[in-house]
């Protein structure tokens, strides 16, 4: 290492830094110990809760030798079609007026992101903030911005609001005291990370957010950093739960930027929790759930409470994995 590189590289760590790989602009790149490839591991495809025919569907697409994009979409697709999910798509549960409104993101293997949030009427939102990213210099659509666009796209303008969910929202709102559920029961959104044949790196992340939310709020999934992030130079990270503290650690980015700094996906997911509830000591009445693969393949799952649980396709097993969780 010749000097000037010695005394960079010195001067950043002594200021606690530590920069990616690609980061610094004369190529000189701090180790991570993640990058590593381990073609045993992969293709992989991981998703939050139990998405047992969403990761079923991904991996039919990495098997045929497909993007872990691809994957990703068709799977997340497979919950949003679903009217059986009460979180996501098609038949997830209302807003506190009545309204289904959806979150949905997108990363791939080269750092691109789209998203579209506080988007009606439109059942595939993982496809639309595809297109979002593919089609438009933006990487965020809201609204009626989006519905249209998804509209102009091709996509059919549909009522989200199902009897089973409609009937849900009418006994919540006699019994309720009009706030929104922040419980831990609320669950199933979608989070997904796969690895394709390559050892690319892409995920996406699904929900009609928080049953009886505010109308207008929009939670962590849809948000680069917090719902979903992917480095493929590292590894990826995806949440579900309650989004406001998703959001105000920005865990999925958290997740990641641990992993570089050479903490295994289980350790980066646990810290993530752990870094939540040191702000929430007095709480014990939210749930958050990790997921976290890295370029190795190796996977972390971490939770606040009992009951999160992943479902993995590797080597042609499908399993729901239960991890392990912070409040014993
Ligand atoms: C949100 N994180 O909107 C989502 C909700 C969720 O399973 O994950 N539910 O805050």
């Amino acid at each position: 290492m010749n000097r000037r590189k010695f005394i960079q590289n010195t001067a950043l760590s002594g200021l606690g830094l530590t920069v990616g790989a690609s980061a610094l602009a004369n190529g000189v790149a701090l180790p991570h110990s993640n990058t590593e490839f381990n073609p045993d591991n992969y293709p992989l495809v991981i998703a939050t809760w139990e998405a047992e025919r969403a990761v079923a569907t991904a991996w039919k697409t990495l098997e045929k030798g497909g993007s872990a994009l691809d994957a990703i979409e068709k799977g997340c697709n497979v919950e949003e079609e679903d009217p059986a999910n009460s979180s996501v798509g098609l038949g997830g549960l209302p807003d506190r007026e009545g309204i289904v409104t959806l979150d949905a993101c997108v990363m791939d293997d080269k750092g691109n992101y789209g998203s579209v949030v506080f988007m009606q009427n439109i059942v595939q939102a993982i496809s639309v903030a595809r297109k979002v990213m593919d089609e438009t210099p933006h990487v965020l659509l809201a609204g009626k911005g989006a519905e249209e666009f998804a509209v102009s796209q091709g996509f059919k303008p549909q009522n989200l609001l199902t009897e089973k969910s409609k009937k849900a929202w009418e006994e919540w709102k006699i019994k309720s005291e009009y706030k929104p559920i922040i419980n831990i029961e609320n669950h199933d959104t979608i989070g997904m990370l796969a690895m394709d044949k390559d050892g690319n790196l892409s995920g996406g992340c699904t929900t009609s957010g928080l049953a009886f939310k505010m109308h207008g709020r929009v939670g962590d999934s849809p948000i680069i950093g917090s719902g979903l992030f992917v480095d493929n130079e590292v590894g990826a990270a995806t949440a579900t739960g309650l989004g406001e503290e998703v959001l105000k650690t920005v865990g999925s980015f958290l997740i990641v930027e641990l992993m570089r700094q050479g903490r295994s996906p289980q350790q980066a997911c646990e810290d993530a929790i752990a870094r939540i509830m040191d702000k929430q000591k007095d709480r014990k009445d939210f749930q958050v759930g990790y997921i976290a693969v890295n370029k190795k393949g190796e996977i972390g799952a971490y939770s606040i409470h009992e009951g999160f649980s992943y479902q993995l396709y590797q080597k042609g097993k499908n399993e729901n994995i239960k991890p392990g969780f912070y409040l014993k």
